[in-house]
């Protein structure tokens, strides 16, 4: 079965643990999938996360999570032939500028030539916790979170990046993401794509 290896990086605790067990669920209710027990190792879970699926032909998607709480000393190896990047930010934080600037700052290196990332490795800018920025949206402070959102989806087209904004917690462009993930060793030219929220003019 050919393996097929993800990383999934990005922000401290913006949801990347919980994005695999999303993405996880949905390959088996979707797929057929059959996520592999995660091993113990020293006391923490393994970060990677095995789901066998059966598409056109049958294979393994490794997600190698980039945690900043647990395992820290093996994610050294979430990098080393990874076919596709899914870098992770919390889209609740979208009103706060330096956080906008930190990420894109993580972002530059990734791609960039002096990046520890393969360079055929494409990177995907996934933002995480969509149903949590809705909330502090309907509290009133929407324009920062539609002006941040905006300014991600330029920064991506720029770069020639795809750019997703999910949620876990209610499944919101997950099967759009899965698609984009295994999608990802084809080798049909595909179009760049930003999926994100509609635009609500009140
Ligand atoms: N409401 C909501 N909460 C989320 C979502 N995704 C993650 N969270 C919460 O955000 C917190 C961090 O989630 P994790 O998945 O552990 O984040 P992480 O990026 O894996 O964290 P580290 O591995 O420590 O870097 C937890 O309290 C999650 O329950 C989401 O889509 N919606
Ligand atoms: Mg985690």
């Amino acid at each position: 079965m050919t393996p097929h290896k993800i990383t999934v990086d990005g922000m401290s605790a913006c949801g990347k643990t919980r994005l695999i067990a999303a993405l996880a669920e949905h390959a088996t209710t979707h797929y057929n999938g059959k996520t592999k027990p995660q091993e113990n190792i020293c006391g923490d879970l393994s970060p990677i996360t095995s789901i066998e699926i059966q598409d056109a032909e049958p294979r393994s998607i490794d997600f190698w999570e980039v945690s900043y709480s647990s395992c820290g000393r093996l994610t050294v190896l979430a990098y080393p032939k990874t076919k596709l990047v899914l870098f992770c930010f919390p889209l609740d934080y979208l009103d706060d500028p330096n956080f906008e600037w930190d990420v894109k700052d993580k972002v530059d290196y990734l791609i960039s030539k002096e990046s520890h990332k393969g360079k055929d490795a494409p990177l995907i800018l996934v933002g995480c916790r969509n149903d949590l920025r809705k909330q502090k949206e309907d509290a009133g402070s929407w324009t920062a979170f539609r002006e941040g959102s905006k300014e991600f989806e330029k920064y991506a087209r720029k770069n020639y990046l795809e750019y997703f904004e999910c949620s876990a917690e209610n499944r919101e462009n997950i099967a759009e993401l899965f698609q984009a993930v295994i999608g990802s060793n084809d080798s049909a030219p595909k179009k760049r794509r930003v999926i994100s929220s509609k635009c609500i003019l009140l």
